[in-house]
């Protein structure tokens, strides 16, 4: 038997293939360097560079799977987990822009849109020089995004649309809206639309005051007769399946997201245990201190565990929606559970903002919620294995 890693029990290093380890550690680098040093301020004023989609763009951190030819990296969905867990390492507000970006804009534009729209959009948004934002939750649709009430009407040559959308990320400062919304046109089936910022009709007001994900903005989308042609209709897919398809890409990054912010509350909690003496010795030599230690290791290792295999089965076509919902759900639960051990572990200075583990750990409150409650995604395997649906 080999010596144990205390970092990484499963070797997952060696599980990655060299290009892996290398965009992995260019991710690392330039979240360190770029990232870390501006996040502290940027959460405490809640205000969000829209510069910062440059910078990433420049580092080729957005669009990580869309094709080379469209302006993305071309890489593989390990990749790209990869990515979302270096940046999550510093903050999971700094992740959700570039997962916005990547998975729920750039991806649908280019798996449901016109060549006309990938040659548009997708140079800039993956460059950063666009920034993009999703629009399906709405003010009384959130878990079930059935119920929403935005309606694009046919008009002559194109569509008028009309609703509201709320929770948005990057809204507020976003060039780019992809829209769901019932179309009259198809029966009032859910289509997706590209709207683009200064139509008429068409604003984005900031929410203010939020306590989590403060250095990501968020906002309102409030269409009002918003008059679009045929060429923003996405004409490859019809019905909830658009979204979600765009969904579970974003749903898998956030399972290894989370793993690296609770990776940074785990290293948090281990130095300050080793640093910090009462009763005569470091706190790290109680046995209370070492069991959250030892139960943040193991759910760390088995979460990256998972992510990797969920990866590896959606670059060859094998992961299910299903599978998805098991390791956001689980993943996510098990950091926020990790995040509020390092915080308490912390004493007095775990509130404070000189120490992350608070800031990652109130984040996690907003991850756990989007992109499908924990319960949702509970509901979602209880009926996989049911086969009995019990949301309504
Ligand atoms: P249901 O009957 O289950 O399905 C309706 C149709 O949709 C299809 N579908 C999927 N297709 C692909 N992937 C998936 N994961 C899919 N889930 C469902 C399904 O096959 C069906 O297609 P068809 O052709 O047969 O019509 O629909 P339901 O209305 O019963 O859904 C219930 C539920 C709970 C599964 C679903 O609505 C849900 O997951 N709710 C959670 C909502 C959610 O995740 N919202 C996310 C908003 S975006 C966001 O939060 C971004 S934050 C990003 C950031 O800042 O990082
Ligand atoms: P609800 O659906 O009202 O849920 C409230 C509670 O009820 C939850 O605990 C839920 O688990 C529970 N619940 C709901 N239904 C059931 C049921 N059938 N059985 C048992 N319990 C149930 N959305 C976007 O479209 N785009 C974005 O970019 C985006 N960014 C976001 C950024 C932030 C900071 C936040 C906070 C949210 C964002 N969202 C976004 C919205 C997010 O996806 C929703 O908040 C989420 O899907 C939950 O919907 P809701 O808030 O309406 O809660």
């Amino acid at each position: 038997l080999s010596r144990f890693d205390w970092e990484d029990p499963f070797h997952l290093e060696a599980q990655l293939t060299e290009d892996e380890r290398m965009l992995r550690d260019a991710a690392r680098t330039f979240a360190q360097e770029h990232l870390q040093p501006r996040v502290a301020g940027a959460y405490d004023s809640e205000t969000t560079d829209p510069a910062l989609f440059a910078e990433l763009g420049a580092a080729g951190l957005l669009g990580a799977t869309t094709a080379e030819e469209h302006g993305g990296l071309g890489a593989g969905y390990v990749t790209y987990g990869l990515i979302a867990r270096e940046i999550e390492r510093v903050d999971s507000g700094y992740r959700s822009m570039m997962s916005v970006q990547s998975s729920l804009v750039m991806y649908p534009i280019e798996a449901y849109g016109t060549d006309a729209q990938r040659a548009k959009y997708l140079p800039g948004l993956a460059g950063g020089d666009l920034i993009g934002c999703f629009g399906l939750t709405e003010p009384d649709a959130g878990s079930d995004p059935a119920g929403m009430k935005t309606t694009a009407k046919t008009t002559d040559g194109g569509y008028v649309l009309n609703g509201a959308k709320m929770w948005i990320s990057n809204a507020p400062i976003a060039d780019v809206f992809v829209i769901w919304a019932k179309s009259e046109a198809h029966g009032g089936k859910i289509r997706g639309f590209v709207l683009e910022k200064g139509m008429a009709g068409l604003s984005a007001p900031k929410i203010d005051g939020k306590l989590s994900l403060r250095a990501s903005v968020t906002g309102e989308i409030v269409m009002q007769d918003v008059e679009v042609g045929e060429e923003a209709l996405l004409p490859g897919v019809e019905g909830l399946k658009g979204p979600f398809g765009c969904l579970n890409r974003a749903r898998y990054g956030i399972s290894w997201g989370v793993m690296g912010a609770a990776e940074a509350c785990w290293h948090a909690a281990r130095q300050y245990g080793l640093d910090r003496k009462q009763f005569g010795k470091p706190l790290a030599q109680t046995q209370l201190f070492q069991k959250k230690l030892a139960d943040m290791q193991t759910d760390i290792a088995l979460g990256l565990q998972g992510a990797l295999r969920a990866g590896r089965m959606m670059e060859e076509g094998s992961a299910s929606p299903e599978l998805i919902s098991l390791m956001k759900r689980n993943n996510c639960g098990k950091a926020l559970e990790i995040a509020r051990h390092a915080r308490d572990m912390h004493g007095g200075n775990g509130i404070s903002g000189s120490f992350p583990v608070m800031r990652h750990m109130i984040n996690l409150e907003t991850v756990n919620t989007y992109e499908g409650t924990h319960d949702v995604h509970a509901l979602i395997l209880g009926r996989a294995q049911t086969g009995l649906q019990a949301f309504f």
